[in-house]
């Protein structure tokens, strides 16, 4: 049977104001191949389609070797963007680490992603936590085959936040997701919006980014994703715990910051993985936002906890520290 066959969608969007409720009717969508795929046309774009976008960008899921640990670089998937139309900071690369760009948008802004597939396998993108028809949000009935490209849209409707996307490929045997996200396959989104510009939060250089995870790596610095035996058994139970730590890709370490207040925003992005996340000498940890954007208010906790996809934004001041001291 051939696989040949156009994906026909007329989607329509109903947002209803400040609930997030989101309505995606999609007469005649699915036109179903013999291994259960659905083949989406280049020239069609899934989910909002609209004549002209705010932001359009290329999002390439492919494979690369970047260095994680002093030694051999590490091979890895991982995606790359360029900026096709929209302000020039909505896309920021992160070249020395296997995490895609992080991608900046505001609320508002109608969004079109070409989503090309450089893997030897099926993936997909979710973007996790954004409210987006779900035709675009990574369906495992609409794989982006290999060599293939997705075309997908979006208007942003949330308010201001950290989401995150990473691959959502389910692959024969099932367990692609955790793979293909440990491979590499994620990335940061952030939303603004007028609200919290108006707060004048730490921002640039005073705002600083920070996806938790954990890895494995074996002699030559390869990724290992389930062990065997008994390890991989264990694993599957109860999902994947690499041996060491990673911020943003890289082993911890410190980072030189000035004595003023900062703004952290931190991404669990582990497979599973919870940390518990406190400051060293020992004072509270002003959370200001967690997975739904802003808080009413701070709260001072004696320490976070951050389970796996979860998202904490941190409120920090400096200013009281010498140049020089720790924290
Ligand atoms: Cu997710």
């Amino acid at each position: 049977m051939s696989r040949e066959k156009s994906v026909h969608r007329r989607t329509v969007l109903r947002a209803a104001a400040g609930t997030g409720v989101l309505l995606t009717l999609s007469p005649g969508l699915l036109l179903t191949g013999c291994d259960g795929g659905v083949k989406a046309v280049e020239s069609e774009t899934l989910g909002l389609d609209s004549d002209e976008y705010d932001v359009e960008l290329n999002l390439h899921a492919m494979p690369d070797s970047v260095p994680i640990l002093p030694g051999a670089p590490s091979e890895v998937w991982r995606y790359r963007a360029e900026l096709l139309k929209g302000p020039e900071n909505t896309v920021t690369e992160n070249p020395d680490s296997y995490l895609g760009p992080t991608i900046r948008l505001r609320r508002g802004q109608t969004v079109k992603i070409h989503i090309h597939n450089k893997l030897p396998e099926d993936t997909t993108v979710h973007w996790h936590g954004l409210h987006v028809p779900s035709d675009v949000d990574g369906q495992p009935r609409l794989p982006i085959r290999p060599g293939e490209t997705m075309t997908v849209g979006f208007e942003v409707l949330d308010r201001a936040g950290l989401f995150w996307y990473h691959s959502h490929a389910h692959g024969k045997q099932g367990g692609r997701v955790g793979f293909q996200s440990y491979a590499g396959l994620a990335g940061l989104l952030i939303v603004e919006d007028e609200e919290e510009a108006g707060l004048k939060l730490p921002s640039g250089d005073n705002e600083l980014l920070l996806v938790l995870q954990d890895r494995t790596l074996a002699g030559n610095n390869e990724l290992v994703y389930m062990g065997g035996g008994m390890g991989a058994m264990m694993d599957r139970m109860h999902g994947f715990l690499g041996d060491r730590v990673l911020a943003n890709g890289a082993p911890p370490t410190t980072r030189k910051v000035a004595t003023r207040p900062y703004r952290i925003r931190v991404l669990n992005g582990s497979n599973a993985r919870i940390y518990k996340l406190a400051w060293s000498d020992g004072r509270p940890v002003t959370v200001i936002g967690a997975d739904g954007g802003l808080l009413q208010e701070p709260e001072d906790r004696p320490y976070a906890v951050l389970a796996p996809a979860q998202r904490l934004d941190i409120w920090v001041d400096l200013s009281e520290f010498q140049p020089g001291d720790t924290l």
